[in-house]
């Protein structure tokens, strides 16, 4: 993508506390461009972690034990936490997120593929834990270096939560392998659908995806899509191997050479079908938020009236 015409004298300094590693922060100079990829990825991340809780607040009502209750409502919970933390780092450029919601409510904005997919045992919770946060922290840990501070920043704490996320799930995971055949076999079926949905999350290959040529050269990302992807498989396998798993991919094979764990094709038509709109759910999921956002209109409406409340104490007490 050409960057617009800019000041040549802001954008080579701008270029050079790039390469120097410096963090760019919210009230510093920086290119259009830069702003509006930061707020498209920043903004369909926050998108994300709030549709993100759909699959799994499905299971919350019937997790197995109590124990199993709470950590799943934490998790659900640290998600919205999330989702606003992002929100809060997407408005240091500049957008109202009320802009940026509706975006995500009428269509015009993207949130992660995985989240399209039906959760229909409880093993999903187990191996959306394991596999997709899993996921989430090889892209985010890197994120940590973003050249966009309060991005970096907000990455560097989430991925703390999403530590404890995926080890609830790979302990969810755990007590299935080690379970009745039944539990085994539910446990199996889970990893058979989430796989390849897993690994398209980090995106389209590094040949077919536009925004990474940019987002590399101004160090918001700091590796490929495709090199993310391979990173995951290769943590994964071993813990898979380890679960007693089978991974659904007749051509994953271990390189000796590189030390990667070579893997099939990813079907690519799926993957561009779902971001399209036509997963198993993205029209339930986008139905569950629209009514989520209208039910929550008491809400909004009372916050501010409380904001007004207190602003107006304020200045009559400074009066
Ligand atoms: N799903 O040029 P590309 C979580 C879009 S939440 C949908 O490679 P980029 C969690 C992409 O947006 C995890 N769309 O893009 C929460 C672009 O379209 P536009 C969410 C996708 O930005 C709850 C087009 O395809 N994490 O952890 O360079 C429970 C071309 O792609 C996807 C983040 O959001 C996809 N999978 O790279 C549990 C991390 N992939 O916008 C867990 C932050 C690509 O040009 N984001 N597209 O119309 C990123 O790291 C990058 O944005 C991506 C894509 C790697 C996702």
């Amino acid at each position: 993508m050409p960057v617009p015409a800019e000041d040549p004298a802001l954008l080579a300094a701008f270029e050079a506390r790039i390469a120097a590693g410096e963090s760019i922060e919210p009230k510093d100079w920086m290119p259009e461009r830069y702003r509006k990829q930061l707020t498209r990825m920043m903004s369909q991340h926050a998108h994300s972690e709030i549709v993100g809780m759909l699959p799994e607040g499905n299971w919350i009502t019937r997790a197995p034990s109590l124990r199993r209750k709470l950590s799943l409502i934490a998790k659900v919970q640290d998600e919205a936490g999330h989702g606003l933390y992002i929100y809060c780092g997407t408005e240091t450029l500049g957008v109202d997120r009320h802009e940026l919601v509706e975006q995500l409510l009428d269509g015009r904005a993207k949130y992660s593929s995985i989240f399209n997919y039906p959760t229909l045992a409880w093993a999903d919770m187990g191996v959306i834990g394991w596999l997709v946060d899993g996921a989430a922290i090889v892209n985010q840990t890197v994120l940590a270096k973003a050249s966009y501070g309060p991005y970096a920043r907000a990455m560097v704490r989430i991925c703390k939560e999403e530590n404890f996320h995926k080890r609830q799930g790979y302990e969810i995971c755990t007590v299935l392998a080690n379970g009745t055949p039944a539990q085994k076999a539910m446990l199996q079926d889970s990893v058979n659908r989430f796989w390849w949905p897993a690994l398209m999350m980090f995106g389209p290959s590094d040949t077919n995806s536009p925004n990474s040529a940019e987002l590399l050269r101004w160090r918001v990302k700091r590796k490929t899509n495709d090199e993310l992807r391979q990173r995951f498989v290769n943590l994964t396998v071993p813990q898979a191997i380890a679960l007693g798993l089978t991974i659904p991919d007749p051509d994953l094979h271990f390189n000796e050479a590189t030390g990667d764990w070579e893997f099939g094709e990813i079907d690519w038509s799926e993957f561009y079908e779902v971001v399209k709109g036509n997963g198993p759910c993205n029209q339930e999921r986008m139905e569950t938020r629209r009514a989520a956002h209208e039910n929550g209109e008491w809400v909004r409406a009372a916050a501010t009236a409380h904001a007004e409340k207190q602003r107006a104490r304020r200045d009559t007490a400074a009066a």
